[in-house]
């Protein structure tokens, strides 16, 4: 069976360890967003890439759910004391070298997808990882800052502000002029299902939606396409998402992300069985719904929950 999957970073991660789990002999191909890269210290940082890679690869820092495991941060030590940031960003020595690793290939022409190809060559995590797209795409945060709209980068937005001010609008910057990367149209017309993990709907399956061509590609596929909610009990389970669902004027409830997608491109969703009261509302709204457990707690849930989707998947087919 072939699956692919638009993932973002922890929660993509975490479901495709448990997709892998649940269907061994899958042909797995993931479309990750590279909406939160950022040039950091001359260097390429992609977040999302990097946790999906790390994560399937066994070299994630579990608890944080991005990063290395084992991390040291003396290089950002020296860097400080040259008084060079920013410092808000932790980037630690391991994870320095993926980010040298992938800058020094970009710099001799390679792409961005035969790079990741590339720093998956040593984390072989099972799947097949493809960047959305070869070309940037920076989303950049509307916020006001003294009454004055300010665009920050997404990274600033998340991670120096923790998104403790309104998001007024989410703009992927590049998205319109950028093409998908090479595989990405080929994988989603060979697909047999494809899966929206528990993602942000916004900055992270949105952005990648947001690549023309994905989105039609996906709609006329012909194949189930099934998600399962990343909102649990009227909030996100981890993160600030509901800051930028706010942002699309979509409430953080699983019913409105749902309809949010819309029927033209879910054929089905999941929803945690705290939110079992929305599933009327969500077939009314022409996608099959089912309620079960939606919580990553283990690799046996997380199993579960994947094994949901492909059992909903064949419903809908
Ligand atoms: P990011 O790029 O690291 O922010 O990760 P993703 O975009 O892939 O996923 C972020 C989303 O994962 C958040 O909105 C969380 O609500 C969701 N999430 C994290 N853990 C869980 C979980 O155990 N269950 C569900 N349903 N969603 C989760
Ligand atoms: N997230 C943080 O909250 N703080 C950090 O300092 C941070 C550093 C970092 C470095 C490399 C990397 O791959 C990811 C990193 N993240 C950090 C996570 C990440 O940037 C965001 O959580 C996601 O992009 C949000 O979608
Ligand atoms: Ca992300």
């Amino acid at each position: 069976m072939r699956i692919v999957v638009l993932a973002g970073g922890i929660g993509g991660a975490r479901f495709l360890r448990g997709l892998k789990s649940a269907a061994p002999d899958a042909d797995i191909t993931v479309i990750g967003n590279t909406g939160d890269d950022i040039h950091l210290f001359g260097l390429k940082v992609c977040p999302d890439l990097d946790t999906v890679m790390y994560t399937l690869g066994g070299g994630i820092n579990e608890e944080q759910g991005w990063g290395r495991t084992d991390e040291s941060f003396t290089v950002k030590e020296e860097l400080a004391a040259y008084g060079v940031g920013p410092e808000w960003f932790g980037l630690g020595d391991r994870d320095f070298a993926t980010h040298i690793v992938r800058t020094q290939m970009l710099g001799a022409g390679y792409p961005l997808s035969a790079v990741t190809e590339a720093l998956c060559a040593r984390w072989q995590p099972g799947v097949r990882l493809i960047p959305m797209s070869d070309d940037r795409v920076e989303t950049h945060v509307a916020i006001d800052v003294d009454g004055e709209r300010k665009a920050v980068h997404f990274q600033e937005y998340w991670v120096k502000l923790r998104a403790s001010v309104d998001a007024q609008a989410v703009v992927p910057v590049g998205a319109e002029q950028a093409k998908p990367a090479p595989g990405v149209l080929d994988a989603i017309a060979a697909a047999d299902v494809i899966l929206f993990p528990p993602s942000n709907p916004v900055v992270s399956v949105g952005t990648i939606l947001a690549v023309p061509g994905i989105r039609e590609a996906i709609a006329e596929a012909g194949v189930p396409v099934v998600g399962l909610s990343p909102i649990v009990g009227d909030a996100p389970v981890r993160g600030m998402a509901d800051k930028v669902l706010a942002a699309v004027g979509v409430e953080s409830t699983a019913a409105a992300v749902a309809e949010h997608y819309g029927s033209g491109l879910l054929d089905g969703w999941l929803v945690d069985s705290v939110d079992a009261g929305s599933v009327g509302r969500i077939e009314e709204a022409g996608i099959r719904c089912r309620a079960v457990p939606l919580m990553m707690t283990d690799l046996d849930a997380t199993a579960a929950m994947a094994r949901e989707a492909l059992t909903l998947a064949e419903e809908v087919r």
